[in-house]
C-alpha cells in the first residue's frame, strides 16, 4: 500500500496535495498518510514507487527545495495533469481550488476580511480541538475540499451559463437575468456590478429576484405585481424585501410560476 508522508500539523497545501492524489490517482486512493517533524535542513527523504512526501522531504512535491512560485498543492497538481486526462469542468475546478490554496500558502490572503473564519483558521482550531491530531485535520480538509470541488464545479457552470445573460436597465439600476442552476450567481452578479439578479433554473422549477444586499432597494412593488399576475403561484417575499423566491430546495412543494426571463426582465424595467 502507497503512503503519502507530510508534515505534523499539516498546511492547506500539503492536506490538498494528498487530496489532489487520493482522489484523482486511483493507485493512490487508498494510500495511508503519515506525519514526520520538519527540520531545517528539510529532512531528506527519497520518494519511492510506495513512499511519497508533500511539503517536506525536498523531493518532487515539496516546494521547499527552492520553488518559490509554487506550494505543495501545485506541485501536485502538475504532476496530475501529466499523469492522467482530467475531464475540462473538473480541470477548471482544480485550477481554482489549486490557486487559492498557493494565494494561502504564500502569505497573499492573511489580510483577507473575515480572516479568522476561513478555512486555514477551521483547520487550526481542528488541531487544537482534537489535542494536536494532524490526522484528525487531514480528514476535516479533505470534507472540506471535497465540498469546495462541488461549490467550484457549480461556478465552473456558472461562468459558461452567464456568457448567456441578459444585461438590462431596471428601474432599480443595473441588472442581469440569468438561466442558470448554479447557486451563486447573486454574489456573481454583484461582484461583476449588478445590483439585481434574475434567475431560472433549468428545469424552471425555480425563480429568485435577488438585490444586493448593500443597496437599499425594496422590491415591494414587483411582488405585489408578481402576485397579482400569479396570485397561486408560490412566490415568497423574504422579510429584508429584496429577495423575492419562488422554488427551490427550501420548499421542494412550492407551485412553480410560469414566467419566463424575458417576463421578469420586462417587470423589472
Ligand atoms: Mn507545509
Amino acid at each position: 500500500m502507497k503512503t503519502i508522508i507530510t508534515h505534523h500539523r499539516p498546511h492547506l497545501d500539503d492536506i490538498c496535495g494528498a487530496w489532489l492524489l487520493k482522489r484523482f490517482l486511483s493507485d493512490f486512493t487508498d494510500a495511508k498518510i503519515d506525519f514526520i517533524a520538519t527540520s531545517p535542513t528539510g529532512n531528506p527523504h527519497a520518494d519511492t514507487d510506495e513512499v511519497v512526501h508533500i511539503g517536506v522531504g525536498r523531493g518532487q512535491f515539496d516546494e521547499h527545495k527552492g520553488d518559490l512560485e509554487d506550494c505543495a498543492t501545485s506541485l501536485v497538481f502538475k504532476f496530475l495533469q501529466q499523469t492522467i486526462e482530467l475531464s475540462e469542468d473538473t480541470e477548471r475546478a482544480l485550477e481554482k481550488i489549486v490557486a487559492w490554496v498557493l494565494l494561502e500558502d504564500t502569505g497573499q490572503l492573511a489580510t483577507i476580511e473575515q480572516r479568522d473564519f476561513a478555512v486555514p483558521a477551521i483547520l487550526k482550531g481542528e488541531y487544537e480541538r482534537t489535542d494536536r491530531d494532524s490526522g484528525a485535520v487531514v480528514i476535516l480538509g479533505f470534507q472540506l475540499l471535497d465540498a469546495l470541488l462541488v461549490t467550484q464545479l457549480n461556478i465552473v457552470q456558472l461562468e459558461r451559463d452567464w456568457t448567456k445573460r441578459i444585461e438590462f436597465e431596471s428601474r432599480f439600476g443595473s441588472a442581469v437575468a440569468l438561466s442558470s442552476d448554479a447557486s451563486s450567481a447573486d454574489s456573481f452578479a454583484y461582484r461583476q456590478g449588478f445590483v439585481l439578479l434574475a434567475n431560472i433554473n433549468n428545469s424552471g422549477r425555480y425563480h429568485s429576484i435577488r438585490a444586493d444586499a448593500k443597496t437599499d432597494i425594496d422590491l415591494t412593488p414587483v411582488y405585489e405585481k408578481l402576485r397579482e399576475l400569479e396570485p397561486n403561484t408560490s412566490w415568497y417575499f423574504h422579510h429584508g424585501k429584496q429577495m423575492i423566491i419562488c422554488g427551490g430546495d427550501l420548499t421542494p412543494e412550492a407551485k412553480p410560476s410560469a414566467l419566463t426571463l424575458e417576463q421578469l426582465v420586462d417587470l423589472l424595467k
